[in-house]
């Protein structure tokens, strides 16, 4: 980084310039992502087979040829699923979408010169590539310091994992996500019961104990940031039904006591397509009184919150301003998209100032960290030029080690604060 000037910027140019040294020097903390480290062997998916059978691919996949279904395409082995992928997507129709054009990003940054051979010449490329080395070029590509995994403890081969002991990395950064616990009692118990925790379908004390237990003992093989679910757009709290009890019993007294923030990702409409699997998935509107209910109610516990509906944004930031133990973060999932990044951001920093986590990955396959942090940064540095521009214009003496404090604090200082 070039030593910082201090002399005011007065020019849209001026600013620009700085805006983009910044945002390009400044490394992430990328607080949300389904990468492990090499430890955790195949669990860890990367390479260009994977990359391009990423799942927002296959719903693009199976609309654009609806010649072949989605048994056919589940039936083919995976690199037969990523030549039928290339081929429609990239080759027969023009690979314009954001997962598509994604795809070609990392490649690019990659050195593998993109076009209609690229899915072959990606694969040469990873011939002799080691997975170690892959995640320090991946890490370099995407300046990213730090990445935060999600870690199922109800994940049987996960789980296998941790009790091995595996040696940690510290560049990656553990979660705990309990989704079963949450959206699935009646499956929960009969896994607590298997791991030793014997709980009852019924909620009396000893199983609120029981499921505490679980928590802490869990959190104490992983330190985990933070505690994660994700949860349906019709998530009511509190309600008259498990997912209430366990939340008010167990998870809030949980993070009050660990002093760690509850992430709450909403908005999902489960499998409305189940033929699609993993990418079956839609979305839902989500009535935020309860988040209103649950900031009110717990202003001792922090709250890292994600929405999955466009109409829900302007909510969620209302909401923020009301409640300093709330954190929104990211554009998550159908919302990782340029014209949705940026009426965000643009919405976030109108509303909330610096005071907000700009964007997280939720990398599924390694590479793409890389197009994920670099589409990302590109349009955060877009609405900052704007931002910084309106702010110059009133004759603030804007400076570039102002600007190069506030990237620092969106792309890693809020987190790590807030989870400190
Ligand atoms: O629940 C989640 O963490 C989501 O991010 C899902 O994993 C989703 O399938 C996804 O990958 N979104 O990007
Ligand atoms: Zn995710």
């Amino acid at each position: 980084m070039p030593p910082t000037d201090l002399k005011p910027l007065r020019t849209p140019k001026a600013i620009a310039e700085a805006v983009d040294r910044a945002v390009a020097y400044t490394p992430s903390t990328d607080m949300h992502t389904h990468l492990y480290t090499p430890a955790f062997g195949s669990l860890l998916l990367w390479g260009v087979d994977e990359l391009v059978t990423y799942h927002y691919l296959i719903a693009e996949v199976l609309r654009t040829n609806r010649s072949v279904s989605s048994e056919d395409y589940w039936a083919m082995p995976l690199a037969r699923r990523a030549e039928h992928i290339w081929r429609v997507l990239f080759v027969e129709n023009e690979p314009i979408s954001e997962a598509r054009r994604g795809v070609l990003t990392t490649l690019a940054k990659l050195g593998i010169t993109a076009g209609p051979n690229g899915l072959a010449e990606a694969r040469e490329y990873f011939r002799d590539v080691t997975v170690e080395q892959h995640v320090d070029t991946v890490l370099r590509l995407s300046n990213a310091r730090s990445v935060v995994m999600t870690n199922d403890p109800f994940d049987d081969a996960e789980r296998a994992v941790w009790l091995s002991e595996p040696d940690p990395d510290p560049r990656f950064r553990a979660a705990m996500r309990i989704d079963l616990l949450l959206n699935s009692w009646e499956a929960a118990t009969a896994k607590l019961r298997a791991m030793g925790y014997p709980v009852s379908p019924v909620f009396t004390r000893a199983t609120y104990a029981e499921i505490r237990r679980f928590l802490d003992d869990w959190a104490e093989r992983m330190d985990p940031l933070y505690l994660a679910v994700s949860l349906p757009y019709d998530f009511t709290y509190p309600a008259d039904d498990a997912r209430s009890r366990i939340i008010a019993n167990c998870v809030l007294p949980f993070c009050r006591e660990r002093g760690i923030p509850f992430a709450m990702m909403v908005g999902v409409k489960r499998l409305i397509n189940p033929a699609l699997q993993l990418a079956g998935d839609g979305v839902g509107l989500w009535d935020m009184r309860s988040l209103e209910r649950l900031c009110a109610g717990n202003p001792d516990v922090r709250f890292l919150v994600t929405v999955l509906a466009r109409e829900n944004q302007h909510e969620l930031c209302v909401t923020a301003r009301k409640f300093p133990n709330l954190l929104p973060f990211g554009c998550w999932w159908f919302l990782n998209d340029p014209s949705l990044i940026l009426e965000m951001t643009r919405m976030r920093v109108e509303l909330l100032g610096f005071s907000f986590v700009p964007q997280h990955s939720d990398a599924r396959v390694l590479d793409q960290l890389i197009y994920k942090w670099a589409h990302s940064r590109a349009l955060i540095a877009t609405v900052l030029k704007e931002k910084y521009a309106d702010l110059a214009a009133t004759g603030w003496p804007l400076t570039e080690e102002a600007i190069r404090r506030d990237v620092q604090q969106l792309f890693a200082g809020n987190l790590e604060a807030f989870v400190a």
